[in-house]
């Protein structure tokens, strides 16, 4: 990898070296488009960030297709099933007998995000890293351009294409004038207090836990390395939690003979992640293309956030592709509506999911709606596959 660099002009610029900057930049190379990568932060900084857990069969045959999958396969889990519980009511949902054999992988996005960056290195891949106070200049027209500064200077990099893989608060989505940006947003009034413990995960597969103190969530990154979340006020501090805290009140929030086998141990990473849905468009304006976070987000709660980054990765690098090869524009004029089909279908399983599992300050007539939601899932057949098809991921096509 080409770090510190400085490009004057390349085909894409690449906003952001999260996991879609990442892949994005991958998938171009290996077909010939070349790119740079502007992150704000240190390569150990993306590095450091604990985040999604669980990866759609589209993301993990995306990363084997990028030459990215080997770790993955050797240390990632197969996991054809889910549960859900409430109170002391235990609900697998099969994933695979639902969905004709579908399943998930799980392994942590810290660990893709190293893979892609050892990828990236093997193919000399560009990234500069502390490229602050990065801009994006005349999008809207055939020459966009990207400044930054770095070590006291300001470069300019000169591009075709600008991808905004930049997250919820980098600078892409402010690029489309207000005027033409419309965004879509529902904050919740609760967060995720999370820890990662080297302890063994309390049980085989994720449990998802809707009870009356709140939601609860049982995760796991190995055998020996597991990853808890218990809903929190939004406006909670990490600091008025001890982990003795933590393990009591996930303790109360899980079905009785689970919480008995719980091992607890002393957190490794614990912090609070604020849960939102948000939807912004159009993801296009010019030649500029909002990419992952930097589009939408969802609610963690129906393990999308990471995959719908990886299936606007999909279509774009496609579209670029077509592009670049065979002077086909028909996929870049068509990135925005398709990756929004995929979005709000996401989105809504997310929302419903979050509605669905945790305690918000409800009338009565919606706290019985939510039971009876509960038990619909319970006794139908079509409902548990509706949740396995949006869990495992609906097609890209
Ligand atoms: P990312 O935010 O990962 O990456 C954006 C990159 O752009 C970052 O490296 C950032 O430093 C860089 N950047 C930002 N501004 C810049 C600027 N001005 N100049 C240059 N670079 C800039 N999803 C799940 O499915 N499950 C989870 O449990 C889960 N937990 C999460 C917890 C937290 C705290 C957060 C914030 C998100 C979580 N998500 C989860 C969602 C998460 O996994 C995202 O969907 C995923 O990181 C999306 O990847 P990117 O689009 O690459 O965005
Ligand atoms: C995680 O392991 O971090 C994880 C898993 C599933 C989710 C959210 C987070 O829905």
């Amino acid at each position: 990898m080409h770090e510190g660099r400085h490009c004057v002009k390349t085909q894409v610029a690449i906003i952001g070296a999260g996991p879609s900057g990442l892949l994005l930049s991958q998938r171009l190379h290996l077909a010939g488009v070349e790119t740079v990568v502007l992150e704000r932060h240190s390569r150990d900084h993306v590095l450091s960030r604990i985040r999604a857990g669980v990866l759609e069969q589209g993301l993990a045959d995306m990363l084997r297709a990028a030459g990215v999958g080997d770790r993955m396969d050797a240390e990632g889990e197969i996991h054809d099933g889910c549960e859900i519980a409430f109170e002391d009511n235990r609900l697998r949902i099969d994933f695979a007998e639902l969905t004709g054999g579908k399943t998930v992988m799980v392994y942590g996005q810290t660990e893709v995000t190293r893979d892609l960056y050892k990828a990236r290195d093997a193919m000399g891949g560009t990234i500069i890293h502390n490229a602050e106070n990065v801009a994006l200049h005349d999008v809207d027209s055939d020459s966009p351009y990207v400044t930054y500064e770095k070590d006291g200077e300001t470069h300019r990099l000169d591009c075709e294409f600008i991808a905004g893989c930049d997250g919820f608060h980098g600078p892409s989505r402010k690029a489309i004038p207000a005027d033409r940006l419309k965004v879509f947003e529902k904050v919740y009034p609760f967060g995720w207090l999370g820890i990662l413990s080297e302890t063994p995960p309390v049980s085989e597969e994720l449990i998802y836990s809707g009870h009356p103190r709140g939601f609860a969530l049982c995760s796991l990154r190995s055998r020996v390395l597991s990853r808890y979340y218990v809903q929190v006020p939004a406006d909670e501090k990490v600091d008025n939690w001890s982990d003795d805290r933590f393990w009591e009140e996930l303790k109360s929030r899980l079905p009785s003979d689970v919480a008995a086998d719980l091992v607890t141990g002393p957190s490794i990473e614990k912090s609070i992640a604020p849960l939102r849905s948000f939807v912004a468009e159009p993801l296009r304006y010019g030649r500029m293309f909002l990419v992952g976070d930097a589009g939408h987000i969802v609610p963690p709660t129906g393990a999308k956030g990471l995959n719908l980054a990886a299936s606007d990765v999909f279509y774009l690098s496609n579209a670029l592709i077509d592009y670049y090869r065979a002077d086909d524009e028909t996929g870049i004029e068509h990135y925005a509506e398709k990756a929004l089909r995929r979005i709000w279908l996401a989105e809504r399983f997310s929302w419903w999911m979050t509605t669905l599992l945790h305690k918000f300050d409800e009338e009565a007539f919606d706290v019985r709606v939510k039971r009876a939601e509960l038990d619909h899932l319970v006794h139908s057949r079509a409902a548990q596959t509706a949740l396995a098809e949006n869990y495992v991921g609906l097609p890209y096509d």
